[in-house]
């Protein structure tokens, strides 16, 4: 079986689905292997669109025609399919570190998401300095207009940045990703303090990834494939946060270039690391911490606790009123019983652009670093908390794992509240085809 992984390596998602796919396929896992194929505006019209209802990025196709859509669904579908050298602990085996490898996924995806794209887009406005409009100009024009010269690829991005972004009156009148970011709640207001809250994890992460190589120990699971979102393709590659994470963050830097398959001084797949016998033979030894494996005896170490603590305090407060709201736009007048609903991360999905903006029925307040504000309702959180909903029965299962989880929960502000979320998804459960969300009445 072979996959090919439709993707720009500008893109957060698709960061995370090609690292991932690069681990299987370099640990053995992925007979075949995959093709990373650029997702030019011709292929998502002409085939992404057509398959899945959509043309975001990455895209998954596999050779017996399967096609998958979102970065979670993608990594579910391989793993079931190829499940050597996985990348999600056992429920049953290893309960906390199962569950603490959903919630970081979930607060990589859908809550860093916010500063990530903010850093990248608001670095290239005109009058903001350090500035890498340019950087990004050329990523995009090399989408755009894959293929052609290096100038008119830049070219190409500028002309989308104004044209399509109007990033000359992001201010004043916002449109495509500066609309965007105010739909996200990302506005003048609050735009430092989302920034605080990325700052205050990579010093989370600075403290986890300088004791452990991967959020697990020594081999990367499905939480640092979900990190790999925000902090490859923007906070990495994007000029100005790249030079900030190079130079003000060593440590995270160096786990970015190692979940990438990178060689970091052996650290990663593709150089050796020997120590000399007595006789002066090579002996190979680990290169990676923790003895090149997962921690035993489910163990979180604390500095996981830290960032699982953030999840608690930040976005869990967002995720139980997107419950709350979702419920309650199924059952209003304006949604038809099994009908349709938003399905985008980034942005307003346009059918329901008067719902997911302003003060629209699919809009909510939030909070980010003390500040009130408003935002969308992103109803693909929901799908992300039925995943999560699956794992919290899988590990509750059996006695051990229901005492050993509950304890575990207990120690963050709210966590026990996590129990109970088969009950709050009751009345806004969604069902996903293809890349489409629909209620289930
Ligand atoms: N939840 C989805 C989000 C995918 C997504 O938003 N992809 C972005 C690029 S990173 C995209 O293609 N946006 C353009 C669009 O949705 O039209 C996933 O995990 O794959």
């Amino acid at each position: 079986m072979t996959y090919r992984l439709f993707s720009w390596e500008l893109s957060y998602f698709s960061g995370k689905v090609r690292a991932y796919l690069r681990y299987k396929e370099r640990m053995g896992a992925l007979p075949g292997g995959f093709e990373d194929i650029l997702a030019t505006q011709e292929l998502q019209t002409g085939l992404l669109l057509p398959a899945t209802g959509s043309v975001a990025v990455p895209q998954v196709q596999a050779s017996d025609g399967t096609w998958v859509q979102d970065s979670s669904e993608i990594i579910d579908f391989i793993e079931s399919r190829h499940n050597a050298i996985s990348v999600v602990p056992n429920a049953a085996e290893a309960p906390r570190q199962a569950l603490a490898s959903y919630l970081v996924e979930l607060l990589a995806d859908e809550w860093m998401v916010v500063p990530g794209f903010w850093e990248r887009w608001h670095y290239s406005l005109h009058d903001v300095e350090p500035n890498h409009f340019d950087y990004n100009a050329m990523q995009w024009g090399s989408v755009g207009a894959a293929g052609a010269p290096g100038k008119d690829r830049l070219a190409a991005g500028a002309f989308i940045f104004e044209e399509i972004f109007g990033i000359s009156e992001a201010r004043t009148n916002p449109r495509g990703t500066y609309a965007a970011l105010v739909q996200l709640g990302c506005t003048e207001e609050t735009e430092q303090a989302w920034w605080a809250s990325m700052e205050n994890l990579l010093g989370l992460f600075d403290a986890h990834f300088g004791a452990h190589d991967f959020l697990l120990g020594g081999l990367p699971s499905l939480g640092d494939f979900g990190l790999f979102g925000p902090l490859y393709a923007h906070l990495y590659r994007d000029a100005t946060s790249g030079f900030m994470l190079r130079t003000q963050h060593p440590i995270v830097t160096e786990w970015v270039e190692r979940t990438n398959g990178d060689n970091v001084s052996a650290r990663t797949y593709d150089q050796r690391l020997y120590s000399l016998s007595e006789d002066g033979e090579l002996v190979g030894r680990p290169a990676t911490s923790d003895g090149g494996q997962w921690l035993t005896g489910d163990e979180v170490p604390d500095t996981l606790e830290a960032i699982i603590a953030v999840f608690f305090e930040e976005m869990w407060p967002m995720l139980k009123s997107t419950m709350e709201k979702t419920a309650a736009f199924i059952s209003s007048d304006a949604h038809e019983p099994g009908g349709e609903l938003p399905g985008k991360t980034f942005s307003a999905d346009l059918p329901w652009y008067e719902h997911q903006s302003g003060e629209g029925a699919l809009t909510h307040d939030f909070e980010i670093g003390g500040i009130q504000a408003r935002r969308m309702v992103t109803p693909c959180q929901i799908w992300m908390l039925q995943r999560l909903a699956t794992v919290l029965d899988d590990v509750m299962a059996s006695e051990t794992g229901r005492v050993s989880v509950t304890a575990w929960l207990d120690q963050f502000p709210k966590g026990s509240e996590l129990l109970g979320l088969n009950d709050r998804l009751a009345d806004c459960r969604v069902r996903k085809e293809g890349a489409r969300l629909f209620s289930l009445r």
